[in-house]
C-alpha cells in the first residue's frame, strides 16, 4: 500500500474559462502602457494570472447553488445568520459585523480600538491593515521574528510574534497607549508564514495579562491551521477545523477577508467577544459599509461566503490548496531559484533582491522582475518590496523592507499543476536572462497604497529586457 503517494484534488471541474497566449510584442506594448505596473494591465492580456490569491477563487456548485437563495432584503437577510452562524462555528466568535471585503472591517476597528498617539503592534506590517491604523492616529511597531526578514531561514514558523519585542514596546510606551496587537495568520508579506499555536497562546496569556486585547488577522488562518496539524508537534491528529478554533479562541476578534480561504469573489467581516466594541461597529459600519446585516455585500454574496467556510476547513480541500503552492515552489528550488524557504500557504515569493543585484533598491528590482516575468511569460505576479512598503508615515522617506520580492500568487482551485509547470519554466527563463532586466523608476506616485497605481519608467533604455 505504498505505491500511491501524490495527493489530487479533491474536485472535478465543470465549467472551464478560456485564456489566451498573447505574443512578446503584444505583452511589450501592454506593460509600457500600463506603467510597468502589473495591476494596470488588463486581465485579458495576462496568460496565467498570479497576481493575487484575493477574490480569485474558483466557487464550488454548492456555493452557486446558494447564490440563487439570495436573500436581498435590505434588512435581516437570512443569509446574514447563514454567515453568522457559520463564523460562529468555525470562528467562534460571538458577534459578526459584515464588510465589503477586510479593508472596511480594518477601518472600523482602527476607528473604534485608536486613539490619537497609540501604537499598533504586529507581527510584520499588511498594506491597507498599517493605513487604516495610521489614518486613525496610531503607529505601527514590527514585532515578527529576525527569521521572518531573512529569506533563506527555514524556521517552520517564520511568521511567529516576538514577544521580548511586545514587551520592549509595553516597556517603552506603557500597555494602555497600544490600542491591540494585530496577528497575522499566515503572515503574507513574510511569505505566507504560519504563526504556531505555541507563540499564539504565549502572547495571548502575556497580552490578556498586561491588558492588550488581541485581534486576529484571519484572512488566511485556515491555511496556518493547517502548517500547524503539519508543522507543530500535537496537533498532527487534529483537524484544520479544530485547529482554527483553537487558534481564534486565543484571540479577542477578527478582521476578515473572505477573499482568500472563504473560497468567494467577494466580501468580509469583523467579528468580536466584546458586546460595546460590537455595537460600536455595527453603528460604524451603517456609516461606511451598510446596514449591519449586510455590511456592503448582497445576500447572495454572503450565502456563498457562509458555504465557502464551510468548504474552506476541511482537510482534503487544504491539503491539495497548498499542496499546489508547495509543487511550484519546490520545482523553483530545485532549478535553483532564490525563492523565500520554506514554501508558504497561498503564493511562492521570488527573491527579486538576490535574482536582481545588479539593480539598486531605488530602481526597484522587485517592480522590474515582475514587469520581466510578464513580458517573457504572459504570466502575471507581484511586487511585494519597497513599492509595497510606501513612504513612513513621519519623514516621507521610502522605506526599504528587508525583503524585496515577487509574488507569484496561486487562486484556490483555479489553475492545474500544468500550470504550475509553465509557470516554473517561464521564471526559470528570466532567471536565465536576469542580468538583462533593467530597473524602474517613478513617473507617478499616488499617496496612498502607491503599488495599486503608480506607474513606471525603464531605466537606461527602452523596454524592461536591455
Ligand atoms: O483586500 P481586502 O480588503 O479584502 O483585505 C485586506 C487584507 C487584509 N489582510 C491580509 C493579510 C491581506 O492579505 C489582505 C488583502 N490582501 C490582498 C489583496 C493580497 O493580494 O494579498
Amino acid at each position: 500500500m505504498t505505491r500511491r503517494t501524490s495527493w489530487a484534488e479533491p474536485w472535478k471541474i465543470k465549467v472551464v474559462e478560456s485564456i489566451k497566449m498573447t505574443t512578446r510584442e503584444q505583452r511589450e506594448v501592454a506593460i509600457r502602457d500600463a506603467g510597468y505596473n502589473t495591476f494596470l494591465l488588463k486581465s485579458e492580456d495576462c496568460y496565467i494570472d498570479l497576481l493575487t490569491d484575493s477574490g480569485t477563487n474558483a466557487m464550488s456548485d454548492n456555493q452557486w447553488a446558494g447564490m440563487m437563495l439570495g436573500d436581498e432584503a435590505y434588512a435581516g437577510s437570512r443569509n446574514f445568520y447563514a454567515l453568522e452562524s457559520a463564523v460562529q462555528t468555525y470562528y467562534g466568535y460571538e458577534y459578526l459585523i459584515p464588510t465589503h471585503q477586510g479593508r472596511g472591517a480594518e477601518n472600523i476597528l482602527s476607528k473604534i480600538l485608536i486613539k490619537d498617539g497609540d501604537y499598533v503592534p504586529g507581527n510584520m506590517y499588511f498594506t491597507t491593515t498599517r493605513l487604516h491604523q495610521e489614518l486613525a492616529g496610531g503607529t505601527f511597531r514590527d514585532v515578527i521574528i529576525d527569521e521572518a526578514h531573512d529569506p533563506a531561514s527555514e524556521h517552520p514558523f517564520k511568521g511567529n510574534v516576538d514577544l521580548d519585542k511586545v514587551k520592549a514596546l509595553v516597556a517603552e510606551v506603557g500597555a494602555d497607549r497600544i490600542a491591540y496587537i494585530t496577528i497575522g495568520v499566515t503572515v503574507n508579506l513574510a511569505g505566507g508564514q504560519p504563526v504556531s499555536m505555541a507563540n499564539l497562546r504565549e502572547v495571548s496569556t502575556y497580552c490578556h495579562d498586561t491588558g492588550i486585547t488581541v485581534i486576529l488577522d484571519a484572512t488566511r488562518a485556515v491555511e496556518n491551521a493547517w502548517f500547524i496539524q503539519q508543522r507543530e508537534k500535537g496537533y498532527g491528529d487534529k483537524s484544520v477545523a479544530q485547529i482554527l478554533r483553537a487558534m481564534c479562541d486565543l484571540t479577542d476578534g477578527a478582521t476578515m477577508s473572505g477573499k482568500k480561504d472563504s473560497l468567494v469573489n467577494i466580501g468580509g467581516w469583523l467579528a468580536v467577544r466584546d458586546r460595546k466594541v460590537a455595537e460600536q461597529a455595527q453603528n460604524l459600519v451603517v456609516v461606511y459599509e451598510g446596514l449591519h446585516t449586510y455590511g456592503g455585500m448582497a445576500g447572495r454574496d454572503m450565502e456563498a461566503m457562509a458555504r465557502g467556510i464551510v468548504e474552506s476547513v476541511q482537510d482534503d480541500h487544504m491539503r491539495s490548496r497548498i499542496g499546489q503552492v508547495q509543487y511550484l515552489g519546490q520545482k523553483l528550488i530545485d532549478a535553483g531559484v532564490p525563492v523565500v524557504h520554506p514554501i508558504g500557504g497561498h503564493a511562492v515569493f521570488l527573491d527579486a533582491a538576490a535574482i536582481l543585484p545588479h539593480i539598486p533598491r531605488d530602481k526597484f528590482p522587485a517592480q522590474a522582475l515582475a514587469a520581466a516575468l510578464y513580458v517573457e511569460s504572459g504570466i502575471r505576479s507581484m511586487e511585494r518590496g519597497a513599492v509595497s512598503a510606501g513612504r513612513d508615515a513621519k519623514t516621507g522617506e521610502n522605506r526599504y523592507p528587508k525583503l524585496e520580492l515577487v509574488r507569484l500568487t496561486i487562486p484556490r482551485r483555479v489553475y492545474t499543476q500544468a500550470h504550475m509547470d509553465v509557470t516554473a519554466e517561464s521564471v526559470m527563463e528570466v532567471f536565465d536572462h536576469r542580468d538583462k532586466v533593467r530597473g524602474l523608476e517613478f513617473l507617478y506616485e499616488p499617496e496612498y497604497l502607491r503599488f495599486f497605481q503608480a506607474r513606471f519608467g525603464t531605466v537606461g533604455g527602452d523596454g524592461i529586457f536591455a
